[in-house]
């Protein structure tokens, strides 16, 4: 084995624990070697339309390790869109394991045996090539013995994957290998894994297999599995295109794998299903993300107010101490939208009851009551774990209903907080419906807001001894960094789900299907659109739930941590993340906590959350982190106008909320190393500070115009992409916005729902060209559908451009209705970016609708450029309009 060292950034509870399990649990030693000479191409046809390859491979020669070969195998190649291209490679004479079509819906395909059939040319050819005009990527496949493919890049001639000659395909083990430029290709994804560098760094393994690790660890399988990575070109002197082109690729596979980066390849390993990939054409990095989404899912939409502020710990003991946390924020003016509740409130820990003593259901209404009052929300978190009582109703509901998971015919059972556990089976219909139920139950006895799934990988106390060979497979994935067994502290691979399915084959869906089935229950109780947090993910778990980052610890390298760890979230589909503010396991210090809450505050979702017995860490408790909080969270909420926009851009494109600084500068080869910024959206940068003691930040601008958001002056101008240094005192992060945006804002309030009561502003920031867009989604936020009946939202463009006189600006209405029906009115525009001097008049007109009468213009030099503030503007959003500012020397 190679050794492997586990450091844990504190001596944190969780993480002593970890290191414990990890001795006991180590496994044999498990040599690398080459387990496969590959297969022959045997036939091959192109079905008439030229969009699908058909093509039989036989095997060249048997290997003993890992169990026996296949002897055939089936491969398919289809353009399933221009930009999508699909390769699989199955047994040819057997099914085997897929994801099910209602996890992922895909492409039906023909039986690939019938589909040979019906297409094989009589002797096996040279280079079979599928291209299509319509499409940027072509497939190649190579005749040569062993057969290999290529997918490449029409438009580059670039070769985007290249497979090694020595495809393995036994029962339990499936190798394959790319080549990949060393140089010219930056690989980002392959998680869940807590990782330093964004951009992953060889020589790595990357595991997939849920597990409930502490994300303060880096470089283990964490909770989600995700088998997707974007790839993103630099030039070369040999290349005659630019830098950034980016390609997408995922191995739809739910099994246990790892997959190994080696910077000139990369080798996936895995021990069942199939060999199913997807290549997405890109070639920009949002649109891998939309077309990646496309197939995986759309990220849900979430409600409005789950932008807000939430506060959270482990170990509140009593109903009165949720009630002076509340008391906390509101006496220190810091905004806070939701209070979360963990396993504290349960009775002895079972699912959806209440403490009888310390949470009664009687006071635990008041307080309910009364955030609704104000405008706040309750979320309250569950386990998967239901525990074996027959007092206890839901448990005997769910034998009644028959909806736990199995093991050798009967139910499994396993050990969590409350003691002995059954698991509900959510691949079972009947188990969706019960939780269902049981939510909608629940929530007649306490009306939560929305729910916390955690343990869902899933987590288990115990480890039961191995029944079968699937307890025990012949390759052991490098689980824990140790290849501890798979069984070790989860559901056992050898019992069966509905279906007859093995845990073996969907342990990785686990908390997929948990979250799918909370985000319906929700639906079914509220009737409103549903927050669902989720610990465990897999590829399309966007589609319902939001995630946090997991157990990391109060260190600094965790606050580091955190921004690989969102981004990743983020490519993943799951738009909604963030990582627990001020640290869970461990106590926090007021500089870390203050640190912490001003990054934190620009997470799209933004919880403080503890560890039990830890010092408390509320933003109240230091008045130095108070101070800041107001500031940062102040900003946050007068950008919800914006980042509620970037919830319908993530909805409707995949577009992630807080993306990796390439995303928007991809011919900007140094924003590929970039860790520890992001933008959020295209032109909000976030440089925060990371290090203790630090007031001080060197943050990277790419070419632009950029303007600190918290005071529109101190500008950085950037002619080519460089590194600036940047006061960044205690109290401060710098955010900045860069030229070309145009960003809807309200004002600053202690909920969103005041927040939204405000009068809308405009904020213009000219590029070099004078010219600048952006948009602004508008709808009640909690409607489950999002932009669905148009009667019930509104789209709004706005754009800017400079001619002759001045900027002009002007709005597009591409839904009018909600912001109509409730006459929401744009009563500011602040424009940045104009060089003006002192004495330059500046005046404002309007050239069509909009009344601008009352109108005043105001105008600062701040450095080089000047701050104008257009006010009293009564512009209605759901019209559009068309205002010229005038400058007269
Ligand atoms: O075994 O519910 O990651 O956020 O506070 C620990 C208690 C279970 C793990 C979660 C954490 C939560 C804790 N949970």
């Amino acid at each position: 084995m190679r050794a492997r060292i586990v450091s844990c950034s504190v001596a944190s509870f969780p993480c002593f624990f970890f290191l414990l399990v990890l001795f006991f649990s180590c496994s044999a030693s498990q040599e690398q070697q080459v387990v496969g000479h590959g297969y022959d191409l045997r036939s091959v046809g192109v079905d008439p339309s030229g969009k699908t390859l058909t093509a039989e491979l036989g095997l060249i020669q048997e290997t003993s390790v890992y169990g026996a070969d296949i002897p055939k195998l089936g491969l398919l190649a289809s353009f399933e869109t221009n930009d999508r291209l699909r390769v699989r490679i199955t047994d040819s004479d057997h099914e085997r394991w897929e994801i099910p079509q209602h996890i992922i819906p895909r492409e039906p395909q023909a039986s690939l045996r019938s589909m040979l059939e019906a297409d094989r040319s009589q002797s096996p050819p040279e280079n079979h090539v599928l291209s299509s005009s319509d499409s940027d990527v072509v497939f190649t496949l190579h005749g040569t013995s062993p057969f290999t493919f290529t997918v490449s890049r029409r438009s580059t001639g670039d070769i985007l994957f290249d497979t090694l000659p020595t495809v393995v395909f036994k029962d339990s083990y499936l190798e394959t290998s790319s080549s990949l430029p060393a140089d010219r290709a930056s690989i980002y994804g392959l998680g869940e894994h807590t990782k330093k560098s964004l951009k992953l760094v060889p020589d790595d393994t990357f595991t997939l297999w849920n597990s409930d690790i502490p994300a303060s660890i880096p470089d283990l399988n964490l909770y989600g599995s995700h088998p997707f990575y974007i790839d993103v070109r630099s030039s070369s002197p040999d290349t005659t295109y630019p830098p950034g082109i980016t390609h997408g690729v995922l191995l739809l596979n739910s099994n246990g794998m790892d997959v190994i980066y080696g910077g000139s390849y990369i080798t996936y390993k895995v021990i069942g299903g199939v060999l199913d990939f997807y290549f997405f054409a890109g070639p920009s990095p949002l649109s891998v993300m939309d077309q990646y989404t496309e197939l995986i899912g759309r990220p849900a939409p979430m409600p409005y107010w789950s932008l807000g502020f939430h506060q959270c710990k482990y170990g509140y003991k009593n109903v009165f101490e949720l009630e002076e946390v509340v008391g906390g924020y509101a006496k220190a003016s810091i905004p806070l939208e939701v209070m979360w509740t963990d396993i504290d409130y349960m009775d002895a820990f079972k699912d959806f009851t209440l403490d009888p003593i310390n949470f009664p259901a009687d006071r635990m209404n008041e307080f309910v009551d009364k955030l609704h009052e104000n405008g706040q929300k309750y979320v309250v978190i569950i386990d998967p774990g239901i525990s074996v009582n027959y007092t206890y109703d839901t448990f005997v509901r769910g034998m009644e209903q028959d909806v736990f998971l199995k093991r050798g015919g009967s139910n499994y059972l396993g050990n969590v907080w409350p003691g002995p556990v059954y698991f509900p089976d959510f691949l079972n219909p009947a188990a969706a419906k019960f939780w269902a139920q049981e939510i909608d139950i629940f929530r007649k006895t306490l009306p939560v807001d929305g729910l916390w799934v955690d343990m869902n990988e899933i987590s288990n106390f115990i480890t039961s001894p191995p029944l079968n060979s699937l307890d025990d497979p012949p390759y052991s994935i490098n689980n824990a960094g140790v290849r501890r067994p798979i069984n070790t502290k989860t559901v056992p691979a050898s019992a069966t789900h509905y279906g007859n399915v093995s845990e073996y084959n969907a342990h990785n869906l686990y908390g997929f299907l948990e979250s799918r089935a909370t985000h319906d229950g929700l639906i079914g109780s509220t009737g409103k659109r549903p927050f669902v947090l989720s610990r465990s993910t897999f590829v399309g778990s966007g589609k319902y739930a939001a995630h946090w980052t997991g157990d990391n610890v109060a260190t600094w390298e965790d606050l580091g941590y955190s921004i690989p760890s969102i981004l990743n979230s983020g490519l993943f589909g799951i738009p909604m993340v963030g990582a627990d503010i001020c640290g869970f396991g461990g106590d926090t210090t007021e500089e870390l906590c203050r640190r912490w809450i001003q990054l934190g505050a620009f997470y799209p979702f933004s919880r403080d959350h503890s560890a039990i017995m830890t010092s408390p860490q509320e933003l109240y408790v230091w008045d130095s982190v108070a101070l800041s909080a107001r500031k940062v969270l102040g900003l946050r909420y007068r950008l919800l106008p914006h980042i509620y926009t970037l919830m319908y851009e993530a909805h409707v494109k995949g577009a992630p909320i807080a993306r990796p600084v390439f995303f928007s500068f991809p011919e900007d080869a140094t924003t590929y190393n970039i860790s520890t910024q992001f933008l959020i959206g295209a032109g909000v940068m976030v440089s925060p500070v990371l290090k203790p003691g630090a007031v001080e930040v060197d943050a990277y601008f790419p070419k632009g115009k950029w303007f600190n958001l918290f005071n529109y002056s101190q500008s950085v101008t950037s002619n080519s992409g460089q590194y600036v240094t940047l006061d960044a005192p205690q109290d401060a992060i710098n955010v900045h916005v860069g030229g070309g945006s145009v960003l809807a804002m309200q004002g600053e309030a202690l909920t969103t729902q005041s927040a939204r009561q405000s009068p809308f502003e405009l904020l213009v920031v000219l590029d070099e060209d004078g010219t600048a867009a952006g948009e602004v989604f508008l709808d009640d936020g909690e409607t489950v559908e999002m932009a669905g009946e148009e009667s019930e939202w509104s789209l709004v463009r706005f754009s800017a451009e400079t001619e002759g006189k001045g900027p002009k600006l002007r709005s597009q209405v591409v839904n009018g209705a909600y912001a109509s029906k409730h006459r929401l009115v744009l009563n500011k525009v602040v424009i940045l970016g104009m060089e003006l001097k002192e004495t330059s008049k500046v005046s404002v007109k309007s050239l069509g609708a909009g009344n601008t009468s009352e109108a005043t213009v105001a105008h600062q030099k701040n450095g080089r450029f000047s701050v104008v503030e257009i006010k009293s503007l009564s512009l209605l959003m759901g019209e559009e309009f068309e205002l010229q500012i005038e400058v007269e020397a």
